[in-house]
């Protein structure tokens, strides 16, 4: 191939799709009958009131037959003035790390089992020197009380959830998700179940046992560490910024058959950086769970329970967001990073503090903007290669991509989606996010997580789809060629694996060049 020795370098500057956006992203101005906003929004373009917390909106609490549709606090219940004495409690000079054990189990109503605190004793008894946990639980401890108590001060109206197939969006200041954390630290959310079934969990004691894993849970330290730096940030220096999680829903399918639009001219593809480094001028891909935040408080720490870690308040979405389903995808808007990290899985460790120098808006939001799209999780590698499952994954990362005008479209910053631990192939999961992005009109960053081969690969066949012109109908058809050409030269049961099969970019190549009916020119081995 002419084009094998060719070095793309980086394809376009990562300055220049930056720039893409014309428009500064959508302000929050009013609440509405989709969006909920749980402070006093009045107070935003209030000049004086910028370097103070935003009051909360007060509304009173009811209970009327549609509770279901919004957020059980403990503070709902008749427990609350029982948790509050506990949790007061620790604020006694004299408190020990088994006290600290004690109250969470009260508040959490969890049974008394060996096993059930492995991480946080192994935290607080051998992680730390008897000096450090000691300030810990004498100094930082108070203060995580202090806000977990004011829940009833600082949220003042019924949270909604963000349920399924509605379109809805909710404001809450950092101050608010601050106080929701302390008590998802504490337990205190009443147990799951019936209406919750379907949401992700949110208390944190699934963060404290290693649960049947090795103990003690490396991971689990590791995410101990940046939570507690979050609180130790937060309790020091209140936040006084706003965070919009919203919903978003696809209307209607798409033939993607008949798209016209073409390929993105600007494309970035680098083995080296970071989705969540490239600095909050882009649409950031989180590379999610249907049950957002996926294994944040257990053992899962691959891309997304890294992203939440780091970002500790984006697992307040974890509160609100029932799980997605094939055309729905979650965005958060405004979120602060805290810590900073390296490794990856069993390696990945807390590396310090981070200062998030992203800029703020007017509405107090961070340019910080995250969308959660969870890819298929595939068993073998074949079953991605059928158009269902190719129009699902179409229609979720257009459902991720889409739905702001178009003059407001940031560059989407992403990578191997759905490639890790859901085992989905690269090539074809590329094709699929530059394809949506074409018809959401975004540009891509790529970043191939080290993998340099991949990079040239990437951009040549990039420089070659837009060399040629190619649409998406174009790009989607050879892809649905492919798949056909899988099914008519597998016989007997044989399968074809990632190893055995034929390349589906030179497919793609042959099939541009000399039309559909040229058979593909490497006749591959066939393994079972
Ligand atoms: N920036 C760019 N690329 C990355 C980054 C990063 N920070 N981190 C990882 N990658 P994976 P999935 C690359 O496995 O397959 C979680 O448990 C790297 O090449 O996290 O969609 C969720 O909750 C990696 O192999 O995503 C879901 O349950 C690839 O991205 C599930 O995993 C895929 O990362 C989703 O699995």
């Amino acid at each position: 191939n002419a084009n094998e020795d060719l070095d793309l370098g980086v394809g376009a500057d990562l300055e220049l799709l930056k720039k893409v956006s014309t428009v500064p992203g959508h302000m929050l101005k009013r609440a509405s009958h989709n969006h909920t906003v749980m402070f006093d929004i009045s107070k935003l373009s209030n000049v004086d009131f910028t370097e103070r917390p935003l009051p909360p909106y007060n509304k009173s609490w009811q209970r009327r037959m549609d509770a279901d549709d919004y957020v059980r606090l403990a503070y709902h219940t008749n427990r609350w003035s029982e948790i509050k004495k506990n949790l007061l409690s620790l604020c006694s000079a004299n408190v020990t790390y088994y006290h600290l054990e004690e109250v969470i189990m009260l508040c959490g109503s969890l049974d008394r089992d060996i096993n059930q605190f492995d991480v946080l004793r192994h935290f607080f008894t051998q992680e730390m020197e008897p000096a450090e946990a000691d300030h810990l639980l004498k100094n930082l401890l108070p203060r995580i009380v202090n806000l977990a108590v004011s829940l009833p001060d600082l949220i003042k109206a019924p949270i909604p959830l963000l349920k399924h197939r509605k379109v809805m969006k909710l404001s809450l200041s950092q101050q608010q998700i601050a106080s929701l954390l302390a008590n998802a630290f504490f337990c205190t959310f009443p147990q799951q179940g019936g209406p919750y079934s379907r949401f992700p969990s949110i208390n944190f004691h699934s963060l404290y046992s290693s649960g049947g894993h090795q103990s003690p849970c490396g991971r689990r330290l590791e995410k101990l560490r940046c939570i507690f730096n979050y609180f130790n940030r937060i309790t020091k220096k209140e936040p006084n910024g706003v965070v919009t999680i919203s919903r978003r829903c696809l209307k209607q399918n798409l033939d993607w058959c008949s798209r016209v639009e073409p390929i993105p001219k600007l494309l970035h593809v680098s083995s080296i950086g970071t989705i969540e480094d490239t600095d909050g001028e882009f649409l950031e891909a989180d590379f999610a769970n249907k049950y957002i935040g996926g294994g944040v408080l257990g053992h899962g720490f691959v891309q997304e329970e890294i992203r939440f870690s780091i970002c500790p308040e984006l697992i307040v979405t974890r509160l609100v967001a029932e799980c997605m389903d094939d055309r729905e995808a979650l965005h958060v808007k405004g979120f602060e990073r805290f810590s900073n990290y390296t490794g990856y899985a069993n390696s990945c460790q807390w590396d310090g503090d981070h200062q998030d120098a992203r800029s703020i808006g007017l509405d107090r939001r961070r340019r910080s903007h995250l969308v959660a799209m969870d890819a298929l999780k595939f068993s073998n590698w074949r079953e991605q290669f059928c158009r269902n499952n190719i129009n699902r994954e179409l229609h979720k990362a257009l459902v991720a991509f889409g739905d702001v005008p178009r003059n407001q479209r940031s560059a989407i910053a992403t990578g191997n989606w759905g490639c890790g631990a859901f085992k989905g192939d690269v090539r074809l999961k590329f094709l699929i996010q530059l394809m949506a992005c074409a018809v959401a009109g975004r540009s891509m960053a790529y970043f191939t997580f080290g993998d340099k081969t991949l990079q040239q690969r990437l951009l040549k066949m990039h420089r070659f789809l837009t060399d040629k012109e190619v649409c998406v109908g174009g790009v989607y058809s050879a892809v649905i060629a492919f798949t056909e050409h899988l099914d008519s030269s597998c016989h007997g049961g044989w399968q074809y694996n990632s190893d055995s099969a034929p390349d589906l970019f030179e497919f793609l190549r042959n099939y541009v060049l000399h039309g559909p009916t040229v058979p593909p020119p490497t006749e591959p081995s066939i393994s079972k």
